[in-house]
């Protein structure tokens, strides 16, 4: 059984640490301005945290209006011939779509622009690396398989670990054991 921060240890460790990976998210050719970063961050528990920022997706609603993205890890780190090499998503678990490990929330954006910090129990650092991150032009509608009839992929970014030598080392986390320790007043 896992015992989850009552506190704000997620916030902390996205203030505090660096990620062990990330993504540099770019589009295709038809959407050459999308680009964005998705970081990946080890938590004291079974999975990861995920930070991700996109910039010009392509909005077909007026401003103000939300359109929502599907997003996923996909099996392949190849972002080659428009995203085709990437394959269907990370299914480490034989499951049927949404239950897929690579399974993610949507993207939100109303005028372009998304951001969402999400922790994601099922991923681990090691399995992710060498994956990619898809983004789609539809919304996953959770339902359709085997990836949610959410459209094209218009934007893709290879995980890559990052390396760092010791004096970068991020602090250590607070331990898990003493859960006294994270509490915040
Ligand atoms: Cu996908």
């Amino acid at each position: 059984m896992i015992f989850y921060p009552c506190h704000d240890l997620f916030m902390d460790i996205l203030h505090n640490n660096l990620p062990q990976a990330i993504a540099m998210v770019h589009g295709n050719s038809d959407h050459p301005d999308l680009k964005g970063t998705v970081r990946f961050y080890k938590t004291p528990y079974e999975g990861v945290l995920i930070s991700a920022e996109l910039y010009h997706l392509p909005h077909r609603m007026p401003a103000g209006i939300p359109t929502f993205y599907g997003f996923h890890i996909h099996e392949n780190g190849d972002c080659s011939d428009q995203f085709n090499n990437t394959g269907g998503h990370l299914n480490l678990m034989g499951q049927p779509h949404p239950h897929h490990t690579g399974d993610l929330p949507p993207l939100l954006s109303t005028s372009g622009y998304a951001f969402m910090n999400v922790y994601a129990e099922q991923l681990s650092i090691p399995q992710i690396i060498g994956r990619s991150v898809i983004v789609h032009d539809n919304v996953d509608d959770f339902t359709t398989q085997p990836s949610g009839n959410s459209g094209n992929k218009i934007a893709c970014g290879v995980i890559t670990p990052i390396r760092r030598g010791d004096s970068t080392m991020p602090a250590p986390f607070p331990s898990v054991s003493s859960p006294s320790s994270v509490s915040s007043e």
